[in-house]
């Protein structure tokens, strides 16, 4: 038994995942620190999947009655059980998906985040009263309960993102029902036991409020096909999206579509370039360039291009790749080999299209069976091929501008909406930026890099991001039914716009 699998066993033994849940199933999982095989989850069948989506439907019914503030305590209890918890899950986040450990550990503290604030808002889901026109007559608004959410989560945010999800639903007194990726199901599965432990605590919940179903591809179609499935929340490909988002038009569900990203920072001539360097390494290679919001193209003014981009270069070249379990390294590996080829390939593309590639190439830390990178830094001629895309991995290209206005046309020049950001000290050039007439991201930031959001803000992206807001803000209401009330408390009956209809 290698290191890896014996840890896999504490973890999991530790959070509380019962051995028979990822032993002799289906569903070889890898660690990509290593590439070993660290476990073969069991799956579900599309009867167990239709039965866990019936189960939700019943738990919904019942969920739904009870008081916000009620529901808002099993999330402070789920909060409160990660804290305890975080350690380990931090770990077989790092261990599933090769992030670095401050790194797991801080996907971890994402979650937390979500569930204080998920707790608070439990008393808040505010509704509206509004003017009538009538006399008498009292015009409101209030929020109910939509039913079972499905999330759809991707791999390189295996927990935080159906925190996100789940801790909003649960306070806004809907059921859940994930579908995990598929290549991270140990994570999912310690999640769920975690969540299991709040339940406990909180001294039972209706059976099948929040519940797993490990699949393919197919498992997540036959949820979201479902129309007992009123609300779709999918983190992934703008490939996946389109097809979740049509299927669930099709029935007329709501989704919540939380896709691709190509975003961008604009290095002014007065940004604080020292910071910007910083910003720019994070933003660029943390994660291994495998999150929605990694920095993927750096539009930097003529002036600064010849200051910025040689230590930049350097930068690349002193970044350490290694281990994330066992070393410092600030880059672990990349997911799988598909994920290694799609670099090498875009790579490739970018040199026919007349980039000079800075690194890239593989790096042997752990043997054959893993795939880790040294990031690339990518000077382009222009805007073309693969700049246009999203590669999940290490790769940023540079741009050089010479007007702002030129700049964010750049910035906005690609099919993507998730996040950028500018680097500037110019009040003017920052307001025009933020202004309508500025970036057309979901995410906009000032003298900070495109990632590592917090949750308090609304989450996501216009064009192919497929226009869903998760986390903060009123995201929130993504997972209920509005309602409109006239309640007439007078002895006669006004019309509305003067309309007489006297019988
Ligand atoms: C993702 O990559 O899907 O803003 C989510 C960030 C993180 C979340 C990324 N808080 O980078």
């Amino acid at each position: 038994m290698t290191t890896i699998t014996a840890e896999i066993r504490t973890l999991l033994g530790q959070v509380g995942v019962p051995e028979s849940a990822w032993t002799g199933g289906s569903l070889k999982v890898r660690s990509p620190v290593t590439g070993e095989t660290i476990a073969s989850v069991v799956t579900v069948s599309p009867e167990q999947t239709d039965a866990v989506i019936a189960a939700s439907s019943s738990a919904f019914a019942q969920w739904r009655t009870v008081p916000a503030p009620q529901r808002g305590e099993l999330v402070r209890l789920l909060g409160n059980i990660l804290r305890e918890y975080k350690e380990p899950l931090g770990r077989l986040v790092s261990i599933e998906v090769g992030k670095v450990l401050s790194e797991g550990l801080g996907e971890v503290q994402e979650m937390i985040d979500i569930c204080d604030f998920a707790v608070g808002l439990s008393r808040q889901l505010y509704g509206l009263t509004i003017q009538s026109e009538r006399p008498d007559h009292r015009l409101m608004e209030q929020w109910h309960p939509m039913g079972p959410v499905g999330i759809i989560s991707a791999f390189n945010f295996p927990v935080a993102v159906w925190a996100w999800n789940a801790a909003l639903a649960l306070v806004c007194g809907d059921s859940i029902i994930w579908k995990p990726s598929e290549k991270t199901p140990l994570t999912a599965l310690a999640t769920h036991a975690l969540f299991l432990r709040a339940v406990k605590a909180y001294g039972g919940v209706p059976e099948g409020l929040a519940s797993l179903l490990i699949g393919d591809a197919a498992t997540g179609r036959q949820m979201v096909d479902d129309a007992r499935v009123p609300v779709i929340s999918a983190t992934g490909s703008t490939r996946m999206g389109r097809a979740v988002g049509e299927a669930v038009a099709k029935r007329f569900g709501r989704s919540i579509l939380e896709l691709g990203g190509n975003n961008a920072s604009i290095v002014t001539p007065s940004a604080d370039l020292d910071m910007t360097l910083r910003a720019v390494a994070f933003g660029a290679m943390g994660t291994a360039g495998q999150r929605c919001t990694t920095l993927r193209r750096l539009i930097v003014h003529k002036d600064v291009y010849d200051t910025l981009v040689p230590r930049l270069k350097q930068v690349y070249t002193n970044i350490s790749v290694g281990c994330p379990l066992t070393s410092d390294a600030l880059v672990g590996p990349l997911i799988d080999g598909n994920a290694f080829s799609a670099m090498e390939r875009s790579l490739e593309a970018a040199r026919k299209a007349g980039g000079t590639v800075h690194g890239g190439g593989r790096v042997d830390v752990n043997g054959a069976a893993s795939f880790y990178a040294r990031p690339a830094l990518v000077e382009m001629p222009q805007q073309a091929g693969p700049v246009l895309e999203e590669t999940f991995a290490p790769i940023l290209y540079v741009l050089k501008y010479d007007t702002l206005e030129e700049a964010i046309a750049l910035q906005n020049g690609v099919v993507q909406g998730l996040s950028s950001s500018i680097f500037s000290n110019d009040v003017r050039e920052v307001e025009r930026y933020l202004s309508a007439a500025g970036s057309d991201c979901g995410i906009a930031n000032v003298n900070i890099g495109p990632s590592g959001a917090e949750i308090g803000g609304a989450f996501g992206g216009e064009k192919e991001t497929g226009g869903g807001r998760e986390s903060g803000s009123d995201a929130w209401k993504g997972y209920m039914r509005r309602q409109t009330n006239t309640v007439n408390y007078g002895r006669t009956l006004p019309l509305a716009q003067g309309v007489k209809f006297d019988v």
